[in-house]
């Protein structure tokens, strides 16, 4: 298993001096995916803060070929692109990666189609629950109870659930994880190149200016989110769905999951949950969700 210190050492191709916020998820997201994929990967990114981040030329801050796709899009352009990579016989990751709202909402219909055609692309969304780069807009990611621009007084639906989405597919490689855990992104990216069809990674991405909190604690919130339940660590490889870390070690009864305050307090956007007035029926409803979810997908490991 790779250290946060090996990652250190490895080549970087996400530069530095980015137009990137401080503690942006993408940094630690999308350093450590290239990291795991190296040079020979093309991107294809739709509108989405990667979009920003890239930078506008004649500098760029990518070291790898990327082409933005319409927002709706970057599935079907990621199939084309891997089309002609199997044509032309060329030895190349073909990397769609793109926010939640091009995930989750908009671009659905290409992911299902790529994911049912089995086509050679690996997808990763950078999950930082909301549409980000358009000013903080709900998406089918947003948590029950976020306050975003378009829900002023929290969300009143649960996140879609994008994992369950693909494994219905069938798809060769599923996998969650987290801006928290560098190491666990790394190992899920390397082992999803070494496979061939439509593989999909989802990365929680915690976003300081989205979800309001202080842009040192990206890290922590990642690690939280997995300490609490609110978000499961897992791989559904070949038929096959196991947890690890901290979730496989409550899947196995040697922790219990921390209480969702824990998590929820540090952001403001559930500051409305807690004050002027403490909202126990959310709350509530959180909490009997993390447990009704996990209770789910443990039913499915053990199939
Ligand atoms: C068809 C279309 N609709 C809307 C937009 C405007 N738009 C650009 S980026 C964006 C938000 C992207 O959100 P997400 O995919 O979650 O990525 P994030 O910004 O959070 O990184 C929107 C709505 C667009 N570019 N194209
Ligand atoms: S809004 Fe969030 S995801 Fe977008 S660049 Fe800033 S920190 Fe990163």
């Amino acid at each position: 298993m790779v250290t946060v210190k090996d990652l250190a050492k490895m080549e970087d191709l996400l530069l530095k001096g980015n137009a990137a916020c401080a503690g942006c998820p993408i940094g630690v997201a999308l350093r450590t995916t290239l990291k795991a994929l190296g040079r020979k990967t093309i991107m294809f990114v739709p509108a989405c803060c990667t979009s920003v981040v890239q930078g506008i030329g004649p500098g760029a801050a990518i070291s790898v070929p990327l082409f933005n796709t319409a927002f709706e899009t970057a599935a079907s352009v990621a199939s084309g692109a891997a089309a002609a990579a199997e044509i032309l016989g060329k030895d190349v990751t073909i990397l769609a990666w793109a926010g939640d709202g091009g995930t989750y909402d908009i671009g659905l219909q290409a992911i299902s189609g790529a994911a049912e055609r089995g086509d050679n692309v690996l997808y990763i969304c950078y999950n930082n629950q909301m549409y980000s780069n358009t000013g903080i807009q709900r998406s089918g990611a947003t948590p029950l109870g976020a306050w975003t621009t378009t829900t002023w007084t929290g969300k009143t639906e649960h996140m879609k659930d994008m994992g369950m989405i693909l494994i219905a597919h069938r798809v060769p490689y599923v996998a969650a994880t987290s801006v928290g855990y560098p190491d666990d992104i790394y190992e899920k990216v390397k082992k999803a190149k070494e496979k061939k069809g439509f593989r999909y990674i989802d990365i929680l991405a915690p976003c300081p200016p989205g979800w309001r909190f202080p842009s040192d604690m990206t890290i922590r919130l990642g690690r939280l989110a997995i300490e609490t339940g609110f978000w499961l660590l897992y791989e559904y490889e070949d038929g096959e769905l196991r947890f690890n870390g901290y979730t496989k070690l409550v899947a196995e009864g040697k922790r219990e999951f921390k209480p969702v305050e824990e998590f929820l307090r540090l952001q403001d956007r559930f500051r409305h949950l807690f004050e002027p007035k403490r909202r126990d029926d959310i709350l509530e409803e959180i909490q009997r969700w993390i447990k009704e979810r996990f209770e789910w997908y443990l039913s499915l490991a053990k199939i």
